[in-house]
């Protein structure tokens, strides 16, 4: 629990200083607390969310997507796949029942986009289609790398978060397609069991595409999750979470810093939470067992969820598929990006209400019947063997720092990968198939999810070190004991926290796919300002 909050321990804001690489000025200090819910002070009309009736909405649950029929695999001319069309749009969808329809972008013609299903092993083809407008309805910045004046307003690219593919269908920052255009994407599925979730990744302004609306799950199910008897159909709902800014009129607010020419900001903490798209719903349950599929979908906002009644959680899979054994705990952390796989006993419930809370915040409510018309799936002893990757197989170790710079020219906070640009050479060049540690040390007084596309990895530990000291002398001095993952955390992942003052070690294979890829931080704000950095999986010498 302790390496999940912010350190107590705060440098004095000189200490914590440094000059951006190839640049001047002192960085100052600041705190920007991801538990503060309030919106921005210059919100002309804010929406007072508080104010709003609780639970008078159902819960939507996103439609499972069927094929637009098969098209020839591109790969084997002689074999067909499934073959989806998802068009990007801009629509008008309700949030709350006194609200006005609020402006989004959507897959398909909703928030969250449409569920993805399929097999492992089955690959499947999808045209992303750019049907979006002309211009864009929230604040470029066009001092961000990528997102100049000189580039459309308008570009769009996909990325599915946590699919291993081949670099061209990987969704690559700079791949974007702008409105009128298409791109036709790939997956080869072969993955185990996952939630995975798609989502804009576009190079300079994927946290507006993202928080427009930009977002949606897909499933890959498989012979080891189908043994196992768990809740399906009616019983297993994707919970699909981001926090958000409304204004009076049911408008999406995406703060900026009062700077017209540099609007971005470090991060956007919304002061209400869209649940599939709606704020306060509520879901009428049976009182069985039900299986959530929990995605972090906002753009910096940590969530810490429980049950009202405190009662237990059951963390049965992480990003990247399913957990040795059930984890049950009160509360389930959630970084932007990464998902729990949750099952919900509500068998001793029944006739009443319970709600699903962030912190003290309402979500989303359970009305649990008196009694059941199905009989209730059990919760498994064992889900799915996880074998630990040892050490001693990595061929390499890298060290990489999470550190935040001044930014003098822009007079506005940086953070940087391993003290690098965006644009500067490409420094991380894995050997297809061979195995990694990556050793985050993180230098700032933020959690950064750390995203590596391709690969899953698993967490080796996290350790506090000295911060201050290696700031002013470039000493490492760890402090106590390296602690293991938590036991939600302990299978396969995709997306890891980087607590701060922690050095935080992953390990990897690098199979699958060579070419160009990235690694990022899931902060999008923090993404798009150069916290994102190329690496290329190369072929063996
Ligand atoms: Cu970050």
């Amino acid at each position: 629990m302790l390496l999940r909050f912010r350190s107590c321990r705060r440098a004095s804001p000189l200490k914590r200083a440094a000059r951006a690489p190839g640049d001047g000025g002192l960085c100052s200090s600041r705190v920007n607390d991801a538990a503060v819910h309030a919106a921005p002070a210059h919100v002309a009309q804010p929406l007072h969310a508080e104010t709003l009736a609780r639970f008078v909405d159902r819960l939507p649950i996103p439609s499972t997507l069927a094929p637009d029929g098969m098209r020839p695999d591109p790969v084997d001319p002689r074999s067909s796949l499934p073959y989806y069309r998802i068009a990007m749009r801009q629509i008008d969808q309700r949030v709350h029942r006194d609200l006005p329809p609020s402006t989004f972008w959507s897959y398909g013609g909703h928030v969250p986009g449409p569920t993805l299903e399929t097999r492992s092993e089955q690959a499947f083809l999808v045209e992303w289609v750019n049907e979006l407008p002309a211009d864009h309805f929230l604040p470029i910045d066009h001092t961000l790398h990528g997102a100049h004046a000189d580039q459309p307003r308008v570009r769009a690219v996909v990325h599915v978060h946590g699919a291993k593919v081949p670099p061209e269908s990987d969704g690559h920052p700079e791949a974007w397609i702008t409105p009128g255009q298409s791109a036709v994407y790939r997956y080869p599925n072969r993955q185990d069991a996952a939630m995975l979730w798609y989502h804009d990744h576009t190079m300079g302004i994927e946290r507006l595409n993202q928080y427009a609306g930009l977002f949606g799950a897909l499933f890959v199910r498989d012979a080891v999750e189908d043994r196992l008897g768990l809740p399906k159909g009616p019983h297993e709902i994707p919970l699909v979470l981001c926090d958000r800014i409304f204004r009076a009129d049911g408008q999406l607010e995406y703060p900026t810093s009062g700077d017209p020419e540099t609007p971005w900001v470090p991060e956007v903490y919304g002061d209400t939470t869209l649940v599939n798209g709606v704020l306060f719903p509520y879901l009428e349950v049976e009182p069985v067992v039900y299986r959530f599929r929990v995605l972090n979908a906002s753009n910096a906002r940590l969530f810490y969820l429980s049950r009202s009644d405190r009662g237990a959680l059951y963390r049965i899979g992480s990003d990247q598929g399913l957990l040795p054994a059930p984890v049950p705990a009160t509360t389930v952390t959630l970084a932007p990006a990464e998902r729990a796989d949750v099952l919900v006993d509500f068998r001793s419930a029944a006739g009443r209400t319970l709600v699903l809370r962030n912190q003290v915040a309402e979500l989303l409510q359970f009305r649990v019947a008196s009694r059941a018309e199905r009989a209730s799936a059990a919760i498994p002893t064992r889900l799915r063997s996880v074998e630990r990757m040892p050490e001693g197989i990595a061929v390499k170790t890298r060290t990489l720092t999470l550190r935040e710079y001044q930014d003098a020219k822009r007079r506005r906070m940086l953070m940087l990968l391993d003290g690098k640009y965006w644009r500067d050479p490409v420094s991380e060049q894995p050997t297809l198939g061979a195995v990694e540690i990556w050793s985050f040390v993180n230098l700032t007084e933020d959690t950064h999810p750390i995203h590596l596309h391709l690969v899953r990895f698993q967490i080796l530990d996290r350790q506090l070190f000295d911060a201050d000291e290696f700031l002013t002398s470039g000493k490492m001095i760890l402090i106590g004991q390296r602690l293991p993952p938590d036991g939600g955390e302990a299978g396969w992942k995709d997306t890891v926290r980087v607590d701060p003052g922690t050095v935080t070690r992953i390990i990897a294979r690098f199979d699958g796919y060579a070419g160009a890829y990235v690694w990022h931080c899931h902060l999008l704000e923090h993404a798009a300002n150069e916290m994102m950095r190329p690496f290329e999986v190369v072929q063996p010498t």
